[in-house]
């Protein structure tokens, strides 16, 4: 036994708890002393039968994925398991919270399993680029089949106890108790004499082998365009429960484990996983005293207001919607009424739930009402002139300690703040659009901005089921600044010879859903045009400039909502076709500026989209406006779609290899210089032969 896990026997059941907080991982120290107890309990002549419980939260939520990418300490998850299921006394699994991964195969190890009624079961593995490694891959069909076992492995989503007791991975549910209807569970099993019932030998899931086969055929041509190797080698693993002998079957899988752990796309889910985590711990957070914020004023009922009020509402926090008129607030009370109808449409929410959100919002045209809100979130138009006199306004009538957020893109938010009387209780909350959807929230800190606002907004995002981003006050703050990177590193392409289409096919093949002059036609090109309007004054005449998208706009050529933009679109159509206007204004360009155009491929598009956004991400880090580097991957991940098994900017240049980014930089810094030089932080980090994880903190 040991700081993990306890031995006690009552009344000749030996209890195993197993306390490894937060989640229980099964870290080494959690394995050993799982063997160990095991072994011990096998030998104890007064025990008759065991329990094994987690103290916490949770039943062990996994392998401790820490210890990924590291050689394993030995004994391994699927030694436990096994020694688990081959013990000559009944044992039994008592779940509560989450079982998932290597949690999940524990329980699956035992003979018997209980369930709190509100416990769920998981095999999440797929979504760190791995797959069951303890055994699940052949215990799981046993009991219930090909179809549930893949819609467990392939999803990575959990199930319901209810769920898992009617596939029969659970034997009872329990509302009372759980450790005292284990304890009873258990000793009745050893007074019936009921024997040991190894999952291994169970076979009800093989039951119609040729509706197994079928299945596995079917999943396995869905998988087959997979970017990552997991998802396959899961259905290779399924199949091969049924065909092979069990020991078979976990050697096999044991290997597919081991191929797949060290992949990049792997490392890079692992490295997704925890940078979402870690973003949340930000310097702020320290002796930070949060702000009670119980009711929100959303000022702007347009395309951000409306769903950030949503998304409030989904909290259930009440909600004072502020428009400049009757028609404005009309159109917004609509459209979010709209957003809920859909939601009911759909089966996401049930009619009464609707009522209940839409019974917290009220409208109005008055700013005073917002004079009792905790906290007031901005999204008008996107001009300073108009924000100001509206951040005019709140100044006059917030109560003191409200907080004053501002959904703005681009703009100066210390301007902003320096025009107010309580610039401390100014701070950015920038969400993307869906604001409904999207999970992304930009956490702006301005230079006077109070540690606790900052720390309160991390606290809220938590609520609003948002991941949160902290990102200093710069043009575009992290997202936005590596978008203008990504797009201008497009942009000279396109100057040079490629397409908008074989440039969007290509970061489509990259990962990305859609490529940037999909994106640009989705979201409008007026937005990103106003930005370079107002940078107009400031640019640099000596900086290469492409005026491509100027042209297009220069023709009312705005994307979808227009009808054109980079792409034709018939009416109603979302799906795009090649423009040879556009081309010929893309030919004009070139002639004019004396440029023969030239073949790109698809990796050197790739290369140089990648390059630039990782490049811009390290000029972030040496201003100090992003923390890290994970936090600009999270950025990307969760806000621009960013293919999450790459990680991100920052963990593709990683995997990539700094040296062979920072060499293609160079390679291109005679097109334009202010744009590729690599930032000095490269040539630092690999002359300490370091990477950008290294900047990580932990
Ligand atoms: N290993 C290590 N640390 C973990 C962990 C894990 N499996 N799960 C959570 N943590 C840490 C997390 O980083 C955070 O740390 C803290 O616990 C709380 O987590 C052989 C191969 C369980 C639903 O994929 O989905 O088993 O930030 O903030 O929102 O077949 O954590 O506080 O320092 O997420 O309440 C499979 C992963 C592993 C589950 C709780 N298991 N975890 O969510 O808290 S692979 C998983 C989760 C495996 C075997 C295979 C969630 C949660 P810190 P949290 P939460
Ligand atoms: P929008 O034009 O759809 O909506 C703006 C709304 O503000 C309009 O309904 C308008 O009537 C209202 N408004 C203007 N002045 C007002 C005032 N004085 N009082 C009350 N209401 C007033 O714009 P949007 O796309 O929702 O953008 C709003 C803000 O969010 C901008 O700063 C924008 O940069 C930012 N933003 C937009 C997106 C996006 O994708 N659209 C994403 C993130 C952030």
């Amino acid at each position: 036994m040991n700081d993990h896990v306890t031995y006690e026997v009552q009344d000749g059941v030996a209890v195993l708890t197993i306390s490894h907080p937060p989640v229980n991982a099964l870290s080494f120290s959690v394995r050993s002393g799982l063997l160990e107890a095991v072994e011990r309990a096998d030998a104890d002549p007064t025990v008759r039968s065991v329990l094994i419980r987690a103290a916490g939260r949770t039943f062990p939520a996994g392998a401790d994925v820490r210890e990924f990418g590291k050689p394993r300490a030995k004994p391994i998850l699927s030694t436990v398991v096994a020694r688990i299921e081959t013990l000559s006394k009944p044992v039994v699994a008592a779940v509560h919270g989450t079982a998932l991964g290597g949690g999940f195969e524990i329980a699956l190890g035992a003979h018997y399993r209980l369930a709190a009624r509100s416990a769920r079961f998981g095999l999440p593995e797929v979504g760190l680029g791995v797959l069951p490694g303890g055994g699940g891959t052949q215990r799981v069909p046993r009991l219930v089949g090909a179809g549930p076992a893949l819609d467990l492995m392939l999803s990575g989503k959990p199930i319901s106890a209810e769920k898992a007791r009617e596939l029969g991975l659970v034997d009872v549910l329990v509302d009372g108790d759980l450790e005292a209807e284990g304890l009873v569970f258990a000793r009745n099993l050893a007074e019936k004499g009921d024997p040991p019932r190894p999952t291994r030998d169970r076979r009800e899931g093989f039951a119609d082998p040729a509706a197994y086969q079928a299945e596995i055929t079917a999943r396995r041509a869905k998988v087959a365009g997979s970017p990552i190797e997991a998802p396959r080698k899961i259905v290779d693993c399924v199949e091969a429960a049924m065909l092979l002998p069990f020991e078979a079957g976990i050697a096999m899988e044991r290997a597919a484990f081991d191929d797949c752990e060290n992949s990049d796309g792997a490392r890079a889910l692992r490295h997704a996983f925890f940078a979402e985590r870690r973003a949340a711990k930000v310097p702020e957070l320290e002796g930070a005293s949060l702000r009670e914020v119980n009711t929100i004023g959303v000022v702007g009922a347009g395309t951000m207001g409306t769903g950030i009020a949503v998304v409030c509402l989904d909290a259930g926090i009440p909600v004072t919607l502020v428009e400049r008129d009757d028609a404005g607030l009309i159109r917004g009370v609509e459209r979010i009424d709209a957003i809920y109808e859909r939601s009911v449409a759909k089966g996401r929410i049930d009619a009464a739930t609707r009522d209940a959100r839409m019974g917290l919002l009220t409208g109005t045209t008055r700013m005073e009402d917002l004079d009792a809100v905790d906290l007031v979130i901005e999204a008008v138009f996107e001009e300073v002139s108009v924000k100001e006199a509206v951040f005019a306004q709140l100044d006059q009538v917030m109560k003191p300690g409200a907080i004053l957020a501002t959904n703005t893109s681009y703009l100066d938010i210390n301007a902003l703040a320096a025009t107010i009387s309580r610039p401390q209780d100014v701070v950015g909350y920038h969400f993307f659009s869906p604001a409904n959807i999207m999970k992304l929230l930009e956490i702006v800190v301005a230079d006077k901005t109070d540690p606790d606002v900052v720390a309160t907004g991390f606290a809220l995002a938590r609520k609003l089921r948002k991941v949160p981003v902290r990102a200093g006050v710069t043009d575009g703050f992290i997202g936005n600044r590596i978008l203008a990177a990504y797009r201008l590193a497009a942009d000279f392409m396109l100057e040079d010879g490629a397409t908008p289409a074989q440039i969007d096919a290509a970061m489509r093949d990259y990962g990305f859903p859609v490529g940037p002059y999909q994106v640009l036609d989705i979201a409008g090109l007026d937005i990103s045009w106003a930005r370079r309007k107002r940078l107009a004054a400031t640019r640099n005449p000596a900086h290469r400039y492409v005026a491509i998208g100027d042209h297009l706009c220069e023709r009312g050529w705005l994307g979808q909502k227009t009808g054109r933009g980079y792409y034709l679109y018939e009416a109603g159509s979302r799906v795009g076709t090649e423009d040879p206007e556009v081309l010929e204004i893309i030919a004009k360009e070139r002639a004019a500026k004396g440029i023969s155009p030239r073949d790109f491929s698809a990796e050197e598009i790739q290369a140089r989209c990648l390059g630039a956004m990782a490049n811009e991400g390290a000029r972030l880090l040496e201003e100090g406006v992003a923390l890290r580097p994970s936090d600009i991957d999270v950025v990307l991940l969760f806000g621009y779609g960013f293919p999450r098994w790459r990680g991100g900017p920052m963990m593709a240049a990683d995997l990539r290899g700094l040296v062979t980014v920072e060499s293609e930089l160079k390679s291109w810094i005679k097109e334009a210089p202010e744009f590729w030089t690599p930032a000095p932080l490269w040539d630092e980090l690999i002359k300490n032969g370091r990477h950008f994880s290294d900047l990580n903190g932990d």
